[in-house]
């Protein structure tokens, strides 16, 4: 019997999406993959682990790694985050560098160069936010020219809009004819390497993002104490999880912000991540959220090890909980 992930039709084809914070790389993806998979937040480094989303187009399957937003800053958290974006970048068919049609796209992509450690293989630049400027009044032959020389590994750029879907059409048919025969790595229709509990501590994480303001969001990690799946008797039934999970933070007064008056940051940051995770599980979800203080956690070997963040070349030798 043919297996329907060996077809000998089937191409594949893997894609680092790379680029600095907030260039839009998160959202980018979930446009492509028709779903709000990753987190996304209008503040940079929203993004902290690399990780898979696939999705197919006919016979092909298209992986695109999401990364992190590369940047320099001497925290250890911040250098496995970078450590991350590296690791997406190895082993892949082909990089997207991703650049903000608003900012200065060609001081961008240098510094992006700067802060990235490897040397780009095949790199297509993918042009973001295009719904924000005026289309008819861009020309990129000069800038091209002046990225190519930076990077001679360029072979194409597009000009896209995550919002209104500007090119996104042909974008996608330029996917499929760089992609290679081979067999699909996600033929069961998972779609992401990462599991489902890494997913809720980043729905956690969104809403912190989302509601708490200035510094507070960047030092904030979500930890999952306890996730069980309650088994019906009715297998038809639909699925139940009782999952509890404790938002760290650094100092003492930040757990009182986080918790707000009255509980009622905590209870909204609760109920708007339910509905995401409810919405991934297909079933009903119990989430208690409780508030930790973790002192300097972002430097703390045990919680980054905890997070998904492993120790990169640039490591510190980090503080250890004694
Ligand atoms: N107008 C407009 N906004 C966009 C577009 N793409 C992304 N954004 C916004 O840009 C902000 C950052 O988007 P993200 O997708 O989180 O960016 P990112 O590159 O993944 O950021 P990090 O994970 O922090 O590195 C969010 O407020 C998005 O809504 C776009 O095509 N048009
Ligand atoms: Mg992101």
């Amino acid at each position: 019997m043919l297996l329907e992930d060996q077809h000998p039709h089937n191409k594949a084809i893997m894609i680092a999406v790379l680029g600095k914070p907030n260039v839009g790389k998160s959202s980018f993806i979930n446009h492509l993959l028709g779903f709000d998979l990753s987190i996304v937040s209008s503040k940079p480094q929203t993004t902290r682990n690399n990780f898979h989303c696939a999705f197919t187009i006919d016979r092909t399957e298209v992986v695109l790694v999401d990364t992190p937003g590369v940047h320099s800053n001497s925290q250890e958290l911040n250098k496995r985050m970078n450590g991350q974006a590296q690791m997406g970048a190895e082993g892949v068919d082909l990089n997207f560098v991703l650049l903000d049609l608003t900012t200065n796209v060609v001081g961008e992509f240098k510094d992006f160069i700067k802060n990235f450690e490897h040397p780009l293989a095949k790199t297509w630049i993918i042009f973001t936010k295009a719904d924000l400027i005026n289309k008819e009044a861009i020309t990129l032959t000069e800038t091209m020219k002046a990225l190519t020389e930076l990077c001679p590994t360029i072979e194409k750029h597009f000009v896209i809009s995550s919002k209104d879907g500007h090119n996104i059409h042909e974008l996608t048919g330029a996917i499929q004819d760089a992609s290679i025969s081979g067999p699909h790595m996600y033929p069961n229709g998972d779609v992401s390497n990462k599991n489902q509990r890494f997913f809720v501590t980043e729905y956690i994480r969104e809403q912190a993002f989302r509601l708490l303001k200035e510094e507070l969001p960047y030092e904030v990690a979500v930890v999952i104490d306890e996730y069980k799946d309650v088994r019906k008797k009715d297998e038809e039934a639909a699925p139940e999880a009782h999952i509890s999970a404790s938002i760290l933070v650094n100092r003492p007064s930040q757990r009182a912000i986080v918790v707000g008056r009255g509980g009622s940051i905590i209870k909204e940051i609760g109920v708007n991540a339910r509905k995401k995770i409810e919405a991934m599980t297909g079933g009903k979800v119990h989430l208690n959220l409780h508030v930790k203080v973790s002192p300097k956690w972002f430097n703390n070997n045990f919680v980054l090890d905890e997070i998904g963040l492993p120790r990169t070349q640039n490591s510190a030798r980090v503080w250890r909980k004694k």
